[in-house]
């Protein structure tokens, strides 16, 4: 199964200023030179950058403190101390930073190749060049660099996948993400299978697209029954989803409208998107049936196929593709 990591808690901190220089001029020939303490560098800071190429947060996992460089002292002669290192944390897109403590969102990043400075670092102290007035001519004060700060993060991936599968548990959701794509997701004739999502990627007619595959939802999961709904955020950016009708469920004809109703409760954001609507196992005895009697009471488009005998797969890819295309076309303009 492919090695999904959708939270990670990092601690970050920014650099210290350097400390400005006390120094004054000392040459042979001038006995008494003036201030001459150059200013401390400004610390580092902690940059988050979003990499595409990123499809985790498993490499927060692996390293858990992100620690920017403290500024160097200032020297004499004016010279400056270095500015330290900046930390750079890099990101798949689709990450949100959220202060651990407070619970506070402080970042959403959304795009490919997007910086943000979460904490910029302390800023270097004053050398004692700077403070010399005309009563004190020899200060023997320089400013001391700024702290840096420090925070303990909650870093969340939301998955950007094109289509999002959504279904009652033993639906067949995994089973059509393993049919469609190279993903190898668990299947098992009981529900709750899935435990985490499954990302795969499907092509048809020489485009590729994400599909996400969440534990099944059930009735009441918008109150906490159930897992579902604790993974609905994973589809919220799903440009639309597609709801999976169990031909084997008692509730058949209402799944629809069940499912509608949790993710409404969660979020508009859901259930405002473009969708389909797919009835699976179409191999089993009396689906047909099932599926007219469907149609008249949604009164509106329905796909079937059969992960088993293939049947209707194409068409399914066919018509979330152009769905896909249409969003997206929108989008650009
Ligand atoms: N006959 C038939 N069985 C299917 C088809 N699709 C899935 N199944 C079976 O339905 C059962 C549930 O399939 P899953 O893919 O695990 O269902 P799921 O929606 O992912 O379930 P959860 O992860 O529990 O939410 C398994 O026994 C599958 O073999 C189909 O097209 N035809
Ligand atoms: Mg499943």
């Amino acid at each position: 199964m492919q090695h999904f990591v959708d939270e990670a808690i990092i601690k970050v901190r920014s650099g210290k200023g350097g400390p400005g220089c006390v120094s004054f001029r000392r040459e042979k020939f001038i006995p008494f030179g003036g201030p001459n303490g150059g200013d401390g560098g400004d610390g580092g800071s902690v940059i988050f950058q979003t990499k595409e190429n990123l499809r985790t947060l498993y490499q927060l996992k692996l390293k858990r403190n992100f620690f920017a460089k403290n500024g160097q002292p200032g020297m004499g002669w004016q010279k400056s101390g270095k500015k330290g290192a900046d930390i750079i944390i890099e990101v798949p897109p689709g990450t949100l930073v959220i202060d651990q403590e407070t619970g506070e969102l402080l970042k959403d990043l959304t795009f490919n190749d997007e910086t943000f400075t979460l904490l910029k670092g302390g800023k270097g102290g004053l050398g004692n060049c700077h403070f010399a007035t005309s009563t004190n001519q020899a200060p023997r004060y320089a400013q001391p660099g700024l702290p840096g700060k420090e925070l303990t993060l909650k870093i969340e991936l939301k998955l950007i996948a094109d289509v999002g599968l959504v279904g009652f548990p033993n639906a067949g959701k995994s089973t059509l993400l393993s049919v469609l794509t190279k993903a190898q997701p668990k299947i098992a004739n009981y529900p709750f299978t899935t435990l985490i999502p499954n990302l795969g990627v499907f092509t048809i007619a020489d485009e590729s697209f994400v599909m996400a595959d969440i534990p099944g939802i059930i009735e009441g999961a918008s109150n906490g029954v159930g897992l579902g709904i604790d993974f609905l955020k994973h589809i919220e950016r799903t440009k639309m989803l597609l709801y999976i009708i169990d031909p084997e469920d008692s509730d058949f004809e209402q799944q629809y409208e069940k499912l509608k109703n949790e993710l409404h409760t969660f979020s508009d954001k859901l259930i405002n998107k473009p969708f389909l609507i797919a009835v699976s196992k179409m191999d089993l005895e009396d689906s047909e049936t099932a599926v007219e009697l469907l149609k008249e009471h949604l009164k509106q488009p329905v796909l079937t196929y059969s992960a088993v005998t293939h049947q209707g797969l194409k068409e399914l890819l066919y018509k979330l593709k152009s769905i896909i295309n249409r969003i997206e076309n929108e989008q650009t303009q």
